[in-house]
């Protein structure tokens, strides 16, 4: 557990620099309305490019297959307990951010789905297009309510490469080397997407761009920055921080920020 206790401790104390140096003030909440959060994109006329992603959620729909209600909570226990508000926005990283160029970057997602995909940055960004409104909770205990992203659900991506049914988990793979696994449900939230805007503007390179994983309702490790490759396996494996003492999934409301 030696291993675990360092990476804990570098973690929090990343955290801690940070706040000393910035000193984050704590604002009073601003309601958000349920309708800023804007799950389904534009169901479209059967004739447009969509219509097969719209029948296949449809078709999922059906079946019952990823409606697991796993969303970012909003009413009164919108902030997870244990946390504290920030209103500027922590970078958090492994001290190294890697410079893509869109020219050089592109997106692999494989494993266990029907239809395979490699995406370059105009692929990427033919890809039906979402915005919605999201809070952050990183496990070193500071909250960020009401980002705006603009990006590509994670529904959308999946409907595109159909999943097996074999499909359990996810792992995120990224530029730097950091990997995040999660459950396939938690990947298929409502609100989780691929993100390459933040606030109407391109993803900054410290926060990840051009294009990073957001899954709002687990803690932020689960985000994986400068995302480049998304698999589906058929049973969990760790990721980087995981392998380190992390918790599996992660839930904020519950806590679930180490594995002891
Ligand atoms: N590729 C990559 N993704 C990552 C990390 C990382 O080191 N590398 N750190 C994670 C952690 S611990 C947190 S809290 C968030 C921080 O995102 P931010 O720097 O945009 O706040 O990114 C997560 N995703
Ligand atoms: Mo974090």
């Amino acid at each position: 557990m030696r291993a675990y206790k360092a990476a804990r401790a570098t973690h929090a104390r990343m955290d801690h620099d940070w706040e000393t140096r910035r000193c984050a003030a704590v604002r009073p909440v601003r309601e958000r309305a349920m309708t800023d959060v804007r799950p389904d994109a534009p169901e479209t006329a059967p004739d447009l490019p969509e219509s097969k992603l719209t029948a296949t959620k449809q078709k999922w729909a059906r079946e019952g297959r990823f409606l697991t209600g796993r969303v970012a909570r909003t009413g009164e226990d919108r902030l997870p307990p244990g946390q504290h508000l920030v209103k500027d926005w922590p970078v958090l990283d492994l001290g190294l951010q890697p410079e893509v160029p869109l020219n050089a970057w592109a997106l692999d997602v494989d494993g266990l789905v029907a239809h395979p995909a490699h995406w370059d940055w105009s692929a990427f960004k033919a890809q039906p297009q979402s915005d919605l409104v999201t809070d952050i909770h990183c496990v070193t205990t500071w909250s960020r309510y009401d980002n705006r992203w603009d990006g590509l659900l994670t529904r959308d991506l999946m409907a595109m490469v159909e999943p097996l049914p074999s499909a359990r988990f996810v792992v995120m793979h990224s530029y730097d080397g950091y990997t995040t696994n999660v459950p396939i449900e938690d990947f298929a939230a409502e609100d989780a997407l691929l993100a390459h805007s933040w606030e109407g503007q391109p993803l900054t390179r410290a926060h990840g761009g051009p294009v990073r994983v957001v899954i709002p309702h687990l803690y932020f490790w689960k985000s994986a920055k400068w995302v480049k490759r998304i698999e589906f396996i058929p049973a969990d494996r760790l990721g980087f921080w995981e392998v380190r003492g992390y918790h599996e999934r992660g839930d904020p409301w519950t806590e679930q920020r180490y594995s002891e």
